[in-house]
């Protein structure tokens, strides 16, 4: 840890991001300028500096030309030019003659202005002058990221079978329509491990009750679609409805478990529910009293969880609404002028997620009265701890799937994410490839986009190329927003590709989550920007559109429409393979440098580094029927040996030349 200093500036709320304890530096590195009452830091960049980092933020790998916010934010919308989404990760290296890892925990916003407003500045900026600064020094980007990743302590491991592909959508409404979508994949022979229940599960979404009606005799569903290897994984929002007779409420209300408003009222605001509390999550006896309700639903067989709205977003609060409805009638009657007309329209457009909302809920941080607003990014953290810890009083011998959409620092702890409601536009099959190492850096393993895109109607092709990559998201999960086209894979008229494409994500799990749990254990990153591994060549360092993929592969796949390939950069020789499916495959090697590789949707080309080799099994159609017997290796070497690690052990698998496994 001798390379890291922190900086502890006023008296910042502690966030959990870190743990253990590192003593304070009393000076910034000469590097270094602060300001504006300690509240600005800045730095200026060489013409050439990269900056990595922000964990889930859009834009390229190399972050600079841009000012991003490090917000959990509810939106939909996930354009270049938007400044945060809903995980707020700020931890930023700055890569250049200098290079230095600088992680602010403070968890209201903060602002990174790298290079936006004076393109060759880096401007660092916190609301308060409250918060601990982290220097971070090391000679490589990884070197950095490893010290940083053993300062915020290790990620949360998922189960096995949440490597498997998982299909879902808003919403499977009944049962039935669950089982048609296992029929769907199961009749097409396609594997799958998971089908998802997105709020229409619920009874008038009402947080852990199921509907009766929807879905009768829940538990025997449950059973049901296990004795089909389908793990079922229900949506958890944030808000608790406020309803007389529902006790999650009635308990949550008579405990005083909810935020309250500034007169220690609860604090009262409308999503999917209509009126909702919000569980006080910074409280340690609320937090842990929601988490025990998880319980409800274990009980029924349930081992997966998916935790939404917890930025939290508010749709509106009464009170913010009965403003914009006195602003609206004082309109009436009045013929008013465009410029009005536009303000009435951003009156009801900005009741959501509001700053003023935020600003009116309250904590209680264990006796400590606290603003939302100065606490606002340690929400779904909490939220989502809450619940981690709880599965450790429910079944301590089980290990349940958990990820959340919203996310601070310290969460990669206790779940992964999800990168909430992306589009079925090609744009993001490349922000999805993006964010993979960023997400990394800030701890978050287990992570991954809604693939086919999450609003709006997705295409075959889309899918397909989307797919391509989706194979190798950690979470691989299909899902589609209420009203969007169908998007399940058994649905286009080409299955056999498909089918194809989703065999190879199962012949590829043992090696992928070797490659997972290697990258938790060593601090590692299993997504690495080739500017990270090849830090001497010079092309390499502005590649944004291809991985290092574990030790072994490198991922390049095709994200636009219409293309018969790609150009891929080739950093060193490397093995060139191409899946046709899991057993229908051919080699070729490549020398460094330039190629354009015809890549048509049938394929998925992948590259195996100079040295490496690369593990693959017989394809099942769930998790539970991969057989580790019948792996071979894919090599560029002489054979050798490779570390396996499963659920239950890590072991090393001895190879030969032709991949044949020898002992
Ligand atoms: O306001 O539960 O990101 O995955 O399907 C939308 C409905 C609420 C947002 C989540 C999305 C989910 C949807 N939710």
């Amino acid at each position: 840890m001798d390379k890291i200093k922190k900086y502890t500036v006023g008296k910042p709320f502690p966030t959990n991001a870190v743990v253990g304890k590192i003593s304070e530096c009393t000076s910034l590195p000469s590097y270094i300028n602060i300001s504006g009452e300690n509240r600005v830091l800045s730095y200026e960049m060489g013409k050439l500096d990269k900056v990595y980092g922000l964990g889930e933020a859009v834009r390229g790998i190399n972050k600079r030309g841009w000012i991003y916010e490090s917000y959990c934010s509810d939106d939909p919308m996930h354009t270049e030019t938007k400044r945060s989404l809903y995980g707020a990760h700020p931890f930023i290296i700055i890569d250049g003659e200098t290079l230095f890892g600088l992680f602010v925990d403070y968890p209201d916003k903060v602002t990174f202005d790298i290079g936006y407003s004076d393109i060759d500045m880096l401007t660092v900026t916190v609301k308060t002058a409250d918060y601990d600064l982290y220097i971070i020094e090391g000679d490589t980007p990884l070197e950095i990221v490893a010290s940083f990743r053993r300062l915020i302590g290790k990620s949360y491991i998922t189960p096995y079978w949440a490597f498997g592909f998982q299909q879902s959508r808003w919403s499977y409404y009944t049962s039935k329509d669950v089982q048609s979508i296992i029929d769907g994949y199961r009749s097409s022979d396609m594997p799958i491990d998971a089908v998802y229940l997105d709020i229409d599960y619920m009874d008038s979404f009402k947080d852990f009750t199921v509907s009766e009606e929807r879905f009768p005799d829940f538990e025997e569903f449950v059973r049901s679609a296990k004795s089909q290897h389908i793990h079922l994984v229900p949506i958890i929002d944030a808000g608790v409805k406020a309803e007389d007779g529902y006790t999650v409420y009635t308990e949550g209300r008579d405990n005083g478990y909810f935020c309250k408003d500034k007169d220690g009222n609860d604090f009262y605001a409308a999503v999917w529910p209509g009126k909702v509390c919000f569980p006080d999550f910074l409280n340690t006896e609320a937090a842990h009293w929601f988490g025990m309700k998880y319980k409800i639903l274990t009980d029924m067989g349930i081992d997966g969880f998916w935790n939404d709205m917890n930025e939290p977003a508010i749709f509106y609060s009464e009170k913010q609404l009965d403003k914009a409805i006195d602003k609206i009638a004082g309109y009436k009657g009045k013929n008013i002028g465009i410029y009005d007309y536009f303000g009435l329209k951003d009156t009801v457009l900005g009741l959501s997620n509001s700053a003023e909302d935020y600003g009116a809920m309250y904590h209680n941080a264990d006796g400590e009265i606290v603003c939302h607003d100065k606490v606002h990014n340690l929400y779904g953290f909490n939220m989502t701890k809450s619940a981690s810890e709880a599965f450790k009083e429910i079944a301590p011998d089980k290990n349940i799937l958990l990820f959340s959409r919203a996310s601070y620092i310290g969460m990669h702890r206790y779940s992964g994410i999800w990168t909430g409601d992306n589009q079925s536009w090609w744009s993001h099959i490349k922000l999805n490839l993006q964010m993979l190492p960023s997400l990394n850096m800030c701890g978050f393993m287990y992570t991954g986009a809604d693939l086919s895109g999450f609003g709006d109607n997705s295409t075959e092709e889309l899918s397909l190329r989307w797919l391509a990559l989706g194979i190798f998201n950690p979470l691989m999960r299909n899902h589609s927003a209420l009203g969007t086209k169908d998007q399940e894979y058994f649905r286009y008229k080409n299955k056999d590709i498909f089918r194809n494409l989703l065999r190879l994500r199962y012949a590829l799990i043992p090696y992928l989550y070797s490659e997972y749990r290697k990258a938790i254990e060593n601090d590692d990153m299993m997504f690495k920007p080739l500017a990270f591994v090849y830090r001497d060549d010079k092309t390499a360092q502005f590649v944004e559109d291809q991985l290092i993929l574990g030790d072994s592969i490198m991922i390049a796949p095709v994200y636009e429409p219409n293309a018969p390939g790609r150009y891929v950069y080739l950093p060193e020789n490397m093995l060139m393979v191409r899946f046709k499916s899991d057993t229908e495959y051919d080699c070729e090697s490549m020398t460094k440098g330039h190629h354009f590789i015809e890549i048509p949707v049938t394929d998925v080309v992948i590259f195996i580094r100079d040295g490496q080799a690369l593990p693959i099994v017989k394809a099942a159609m769930h998790t539970d029927d991969i057989d580790l017997s019948t792996m071979t290796f894919i090599t560029n070497n002489n054979g050798g040996e490779y570390e396996l690690v499963t659920e239950e052990e890590t072991k090393t698998v001895k190879y030969d030349r032709t991949g044949d496994i020898c002992s």
